[in-house]
């Protein structure tokens, strides 16, 4: 299986979603929607989302039924990013090459286009046709991830986090909060929403949680000369830091076990995401 032919097919189906729900360039106020869309297009690798349309997949849903979901968790990943570069976080004036959204529009404009993006991520979520409650649910689902309790606490946890503090155990929680809670919830939503059972969705979130620990040491391998206090590669050295990477792996493909060849995606994007340093 080809998994990058995979993506760019899961790109296209959300992208379509986004372009649809975005407030359109000429829409006032036309700053604020200019600068929502520019990080969302031309985007990035789009992982979550291709996570959550094959985690759909793997349970034997519809993965039409999970675009949604596919497209929320972009744009709350989306929104992370914005307000990750800032001057008050890490304050990066570039992002996959291209000026950062406050460079170009501005501070102010920048927190309010993050905002704005996190909000439509859960308007998108509660309206569509699927049903109520599971509509209900994946909302309850994304918010969860997204909360203090996860994305936003990791993060918290993470801006404050001094070298002398940074045990195994610290940036594991961190790691596992602010960037494995969002790879879980795609993982698992995509299939909610799509109308697969409460076992299957447990399985999901459990693998996508192992996959974004795994994804994480991959990008700290990535970024090795950064050296951040929350980092792997930093607590136990390059060759440590990738075998726990490839056992994270295997126990997060290990999870897929009752799909069968349906997962053949999900294993292959779990691969691609713990691998991406080598
Ligand atoms: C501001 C609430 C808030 C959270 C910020 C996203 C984030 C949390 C921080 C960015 C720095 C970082 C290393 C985050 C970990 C997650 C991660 C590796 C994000 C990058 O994800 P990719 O590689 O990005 O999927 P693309 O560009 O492909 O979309």
């Amino acid at each position: 299986m080809d998994v990058e032919a995979y993506l760019g097919a899961c790109a296209g189906r959300v992208e379509g979603v986004l372009e649809k729900v975005l407030p359109g360039v000429d829409e006032a106020p036309r700053d604020l929607h200019r600068a929502m869309r520019h990080l969302v297009f031309p985007g990035g690798k789009r992982i979550r989302p291709a996570l959550a349309i094959a985690g759909a997949e793997a349970a034997g849903c519809p993965s039409e039924a999970a675009l949604p979901m596919a497209a929320a968790v972009e744009l709350v990943h989306t929104y992370s990013l914005i307000h990750d570069d800032l001057p008050c976080m890490d304050d990066d004036a570039e992002r996959r090459g291209r000026p950062t959204v406050h460079v170009v529009y501005g501070e102010a404009v920048a927190v309010l286009a993050g905002d704005a993006l996190l909000a439509l991520a859960f308007e998108l979520l509660a309206g569509g046709d699927g049903a109520p409650e599971r509509r209900m649910a994946a909302v309850g689902e994304l918010a969860r991830a997204a909360g203090s309790r996860n994305l936003v606490g990791g993060q918290a946890d993470d801006l404050s986090l001094a070298e002398s503090e940074a045990t195994e155990a610290a940036v594991s929680s961190i790691h596992r909060r602010k960037t494995a809670a969002l790879m879980a919830a795609a993982s698992a939503g995509g299939a909610l929403l799509a109308g697969a059972d409460g076992d299957d969705v447990a399985c999901l979130r459990s693998f996508g949680e192992k996959v974004g620990l795994a994804f994480q040491i991959a990008d700290d391998l990535l970024d090795d000369g950064r050296d951040e206090p929350a980092s792997m590669v930093r607590l136990l050295g390059r060759e440590e830091a990738a075998r726990r990477s490839e056992s994270l792996l295997a126990a997060a493909v290990a999870e897929l076990a009752r799909f069968g060849g349906r997962a053949a995606p999900l294993r292959e994007l779990a691969r691609f995401a713990a691998r991406r340093a080598r």
